[in-house]
């Protein structure tokens, strides 16, 4: 269709957390699903959370709601207390592993770094790693 349509259509499968490429094919859907091993840390009806693969500091985990969402701002209006419980489960990971103190970070677009268009927030914590930061 056109161009107003193709956002329409965006907008409305961003209220609905959901589209059928991702439901059918996401890394993150499916680590949540347990279809793909991860280092879990934290997991509950909602949310999981694990060890980011590729860490840029001591402490870093990213945490994801179960649900299909493509960012942060797309669970935030769907549903506000799913979003505040990835902000409670990422302080309550900090608490345990560095002090309470921590970075939370949701790339959001391509142009800033998102590469996995499932919602997931970087908890990052502890001493950076400096090799990767240069
Ligand atoms: O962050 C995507 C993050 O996801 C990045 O820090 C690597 C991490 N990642 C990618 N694949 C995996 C698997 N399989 N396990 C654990 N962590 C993973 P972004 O904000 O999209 O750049």
């Amino acid at each position: 269709g056109n161009k107003m349509e193709d956002d329409i259509a965006k907008g409305w499968r961003m209220t609905q957390g959901v589209t059928m490429a991702e439901e059918n094919d996401c890394l993150f859907c499916k680590i949540a699903a347990g279809q793909i091993p991860s280092t879990k840390v934290y997991e509950d009806d909602t949310v999981y959370a694990f060890e980011d693969i590729n860490p840029v500091s001591e402490v870093h985990v990213l945490v994801i709601p179960k649900k299909h969402y493509p960012n942060a701002a797309a669970v935030a209006s769907a549903d506000p207390q799913l979003f505040a419980h990835i902000v409670e489960t990422a302080q309550a990971i900090a608490d345990k592993r560095c002090d309470g103190a921590f970075h939370l970070l949701f790339n959001t677009g391509e142009a800033a770094g998102q590469t996995v268009f499932h919602c997931h927030a970087h908890v990052l914590g502890g001493k950076p790693d400096a090799a990767k930061l240069v």
